[in-house]
């Protein structure tokens, strides 16, 4: 398979880079965070997808070496931010897991060194999981995130109420956030059931002491909706597209 052997040769040669989306407090527009969207800059076929090639990095156990890079990175990166500009210190990036490195036992390690080395506080990280990834979750999967979020690392739940939605995992988890996909989102204003759908979700959130991430958020009256909700975060086209870490850290200077 030529994307396989690609993906393989991407890895070594690092054709990989981060983008980074920055993240809204709602109520004030202050940014928050960011969130680390890897791409793929093929050196024929130009930028490739993550959604083309995640997918087949997970498929090949390529997502583990590929995810700690990505990981690293993300610290390393805000790790600059921060010493550049110090009101920037509560400023966090958001990283997106797959199941396969939750799996790794090496993992643990896989954090601890990318804190280490970045030096980042705990409270800078965020760890991104779906749904999905916690719906089978083990007592073993239990003891680590707890571990994670006693040292103050954030679990927020990415997609939330496309996957298989358990209530049950909100309370087994330490979950500090949730995002509301931008499915819901996106069209919430024009369809009354997906804006209830996006409704209930906040006030899941709320009433378990959870903040709010709206993902997708691409007008202004959504953000005005949204903000009448009380939901704390959001993200999305009309707030700012995710950016290279060149115009990121432009964005940060402004800002901070
Ligand atoms: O920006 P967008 O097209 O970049 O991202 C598409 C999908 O790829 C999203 O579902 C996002 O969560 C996923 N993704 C982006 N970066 C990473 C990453 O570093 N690791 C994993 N597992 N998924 C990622
Ligand atoms: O699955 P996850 O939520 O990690 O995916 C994030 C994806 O959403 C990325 O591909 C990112 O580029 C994309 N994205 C971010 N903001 C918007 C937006 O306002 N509209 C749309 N359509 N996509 C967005
Ligand atoms: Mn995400
Ligand atoms: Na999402």
């Amino acid at each position: 398979h030529q994307l396989e052997k690609d993906l393989r040769r991407a890895v070594e040669q690092q054709e990989f880079s981060l983008d980074y989306q920055p993240i809204f407090a709602l109520a004030n527009r202050e940014i928050c965070g960011f969130e680390a969207l890897i791409r793929w800059s093929h050196p024929q076929r130009g930028r490739i997808s993550p959604e083309a090639f995640i997918p087949m990095a997970e498929e090949i156990g390529l997502i583990v070496p590929l995810g700690a890079w990505a990981l690293q990175q993300a610290c390393q990166q805000l790790a600059q931010w921060q010493s550049q500009c110090p009101a920037a210190a509560s400023l966090y990036v958001s990283v997106n897991l797959s199941m396969a490195q939750l799996r790794e036992a090496s993992f643990m390690t896989t954090i601890d060194q990318a804190l280490a080395q970045s030096g980042i506080l705990p409270s800078c990280l965020q760890l991104e999981l779906t749904e999905s990834m916690l719906m089978d979750g083990s007592e073993a999967l239990v003891t680590l995130l707890q571990g994670w979020a006693d040292d103050g690392i954030r679990l927020s739940i990415d997609d939330f109420g496309t996957g298989y939605s358990s209530l049950s995992y909100l309370h087994r988890f330490p979950v500090h956030s949730i995002k509301v996909d931008q499915s819901f989102v996106n069209s919430m204003l024009q369809q009354r059931e997906k804006r209830k759908i996006v409704e209930t979700i906040i006030h899941l959130a709320h009433q378990l002491g959870i903040e709010a991430i709206a993902e997708g958020i691409e007008s202004v009256a959504q953000l005005d909706y949204l903000k009448l909700l009380n939901c704390e975060k959001g993200q999305g086209y009309s707030l700012s597209k995710p950016l290279p870490s060149d115009a990121a850290e432009l964005l940060i200077t402004e800002h901070f």
